[in-house]
């Protein structure tokens, strides 16, 4: 199994993540996905240019990375996804708040690094940040969402944490919202979370 690879994507760490938590091990591609200056090669095998994007050991390709995770937990036995139920609509709902934080923290980062200057939007990058904020803002109203739970969703989220710590280092985040620091901490000790992926030299 391969996957095309970014060491700056969150969205393909979720599918390593889980990838290690499945004891399955990803060939790592190179990649260049960039929303501008688009990536052909990526693009031959994902019209919407985008990582990551996977290839199974039969022939198919897959994207994104709900769908990549999905397709892990498949043959990893289905311990991150619960079968159909309450459980998994939870698992689920945390994974699209995990992803849609992951949405808006990057729709932010292209405001600070790929939009020229002229054509900024301060506020409209701002009410990106406000979702990560007012999403951080739930889960530390609402422990229960990740205490004790090892699932898609929790990962998701881990690595949304994980995504804001590499690009905005300086928000300040933990100070706001300490009961998901807290979780984290813990969260961020296990094997998977520790990996640290690079292509082979
Ligand atoms: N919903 C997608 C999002 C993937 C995504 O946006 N990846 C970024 C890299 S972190 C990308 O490929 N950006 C290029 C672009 O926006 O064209 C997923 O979950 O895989």
């Amino acid at each position: 199994m391969k996957i095309l690879f970014s060491p700056f994507s969150p969205y393909v760490r979720k599918c390593l993540v889980a990838a290690h938590e499945m004891g399955l091990t990803l060939t790592l591609l190179p990649s260049n996905a960039h929303p501008v200056n688009r990536d052909r090669t990526i693009i031959a095998d994902n019209p919407l240019g985008k990582v990551p994007t996977f290839f199974t050991d039969d022939g198919q390709i897959l994207y994104d990375s709900r769908v990549i995770c999905e397709y892990l937990d498949h043959l990893g036995g289905g311990r991150l996804l619960p079968a159909p139920g309450r459980e998994r609509w939870t698992t689920l709902t945390l994974l699209s708040l995990g992803d849609g934080m992951l949405d808006a923290a990057l729709l932010a980062r292209y405001e600070d690094v790929a939009r020229p200057d002229a054509f900024k939007w301060a506020d409209w990058r701002s009410a990106q940040m406000d979702k990560v904020e007012t999403s951080l803002e739930a889960l530390q109203n609402h422990p229960e969402w990740l205490q004790g739970r090892v699932d898609m969703g929790s990962l998701t989220i881990g690595c949304s944490l994980w995504y804001l710590d590499l690009r905005f280092a300086d928000l300040g985040w933990r100070d706001r919202h300490p009961g998901v620091a807290a979780w984290y901490a813990t969260f961020s000790q296990r094997d998977s979370m520790r990996q640290q992926w690079a292509l082979p030299a």
